[in-house]
């Protein structure tokens, strides 16, 4: 049991605990007070809980984004697990992008939550109506990118996703805990990776290197773009889902922490990161970093990255192969559960 989902707030609400407010019904008086005084109280909204429908679609559309990442983020990597250097990193490997699978199994679980089908939620992705994060365009060309990717791009998830732990929604932050854990184990071995390539032969130093160098930038768009200062009047989302609890900070304040947790990193790797404007400002407290091209966020965005068709190819072949899973496991379970009616 949890939160507010079985205990006074859905009587008062006047929900039963069984019939959730339909999406669509537009909160009354009584029930938008509670979701305000529990989003006040920072408490976790659960899945019975009357909320705004505005809330709900926020939530799907992120959790589904977020969900559609996972389970795309499965292709830059999957991609070397034949050819990993050795059996270990081989099984590495495996389990990481087996973890993402999993990643994408818990997220598309909570979507569920909030009324929408999972059916329809992949719809969404494979006709182009639902994004994923922009950093599955770019292509893994060596087996250093399989290091960059856990240590930069693991490394950004984490930074944005340790904060959703704490997200207004239960079954978000709750799912979020498990993942971030992971994430963290993933982080490390890409590091550990980059480690031992820096160590190495001169090529590949060199590999490691260039693998920094076409990650790091993209790492950074990750987060979303600009939305502090002058551009917090841009229209994105980060004002009102901050104000509802669902993000916690603004993507301008996560990229500089993440900027200032990767540049130690980087020395110590011996790696050089891209940016000639990187350096330490004591005044404030960060480093400063150089421009992102946003023009480039935007184009891969549109579709018009160098891996997106492939991406999303590769994805329905894999959804049209499985259908016959799907299929089975369904007969499976209506067989089992005639059998237990019997019983
Ligand atoms: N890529 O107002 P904003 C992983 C869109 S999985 C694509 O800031 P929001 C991993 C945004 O959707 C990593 N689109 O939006 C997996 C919005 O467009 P719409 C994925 C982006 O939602 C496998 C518009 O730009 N992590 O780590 O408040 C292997 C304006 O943006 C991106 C998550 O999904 C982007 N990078 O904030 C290894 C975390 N950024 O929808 C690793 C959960 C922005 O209005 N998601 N857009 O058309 C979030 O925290 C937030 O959704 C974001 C964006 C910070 C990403």
């Amino acid at each position: 049991m949890y939160g507010n989902d079985f205990g006074p707030t859905a009587q008062a609400s006047g929900t039963d605990a069984d019939t959730p407010p339909g999406p669509d019904e537009p909160l009354n008086a009584a029930e938008a007070g509670i979701f305000d005084d529990l989003i006040e109280a920072e408490q976790r909204i659960e899945p019975r809980d009357a909320m705004p429908d505005s809330y709900r679609q926020t939530l799907v559309r992120q959790i589904a984004q977020h969900a559609h990442s996972e389970i795309i983020g499965m292709q830059p990597e999957g991609n070397w697990i034949t050819r990993a250097p050795s059996l270990r990193r081989k099984a590495i490997l495996m389990a990481k992008v087996q973890d993402e699978a999993g990643h994408g199994l818990y997220l598309y679980s909570a979507a569920e939550t909030l009324g929408v089908d999972r059916e329809e939620l992949l719809d969404r992705l494979h006709t182009g109506r639902q994004r994923y994060s922009s950093i599955f365009n770019y292509p893994t060309l060596t087996w250093a990118d399989c290091g960059a990717i856990g240590w930069l791009v693991d490394g950004a998830a984490i930074m944005n996703q340790v904060p959703l732990c704490r997200c207004s929604y239960g079954p978000y932050a709750r799912a979020m805990i498990r993942i971030c854990k992971e994430e963290s184990f993933h982080q490390r071995q890409g590091f550990e990776i980059l480690w031992t390539l820096m160590r190495g032969t001169e090529k590949q130093q060199a590999m490691a290197q260039d693998a920094a160098d076409r990650w790091w930038w993209p790492a950074l768009m990750m987060f979303g773009p600009p939305d502090t200062g002058e551009a917090a009047q841009g229209g994105g989302h980060t004002q009102q889902s901050m104000a509802w609890g669902i993000k916690r900070f603004a993507n301008d304040d996560l990229r500089q922490k993440f900027v200032d947790m990767m540049v130690p990193q980087a020395e110590r790797l011996g790696i050089v990161l891209p940016d000639p404007e990187l350096r330490w400002n004591a005044e404030r407290g960060h480093y400063d970093f150089g421009p992102i091209d946003w023009e480039e966020f935007w184009r891969v965005l549109k579709g018009d990255g160098p891996c997106n068709a492939e991406r999303i190819a590769h994805r329905v072949q894999a959804h049209d192969e499985g259908a016959w899973v799907r299929e089975a496991a369904t007969a499976y379970a209506v067989k089992q559960a005639s059998r237990e009616a019997v019983a």
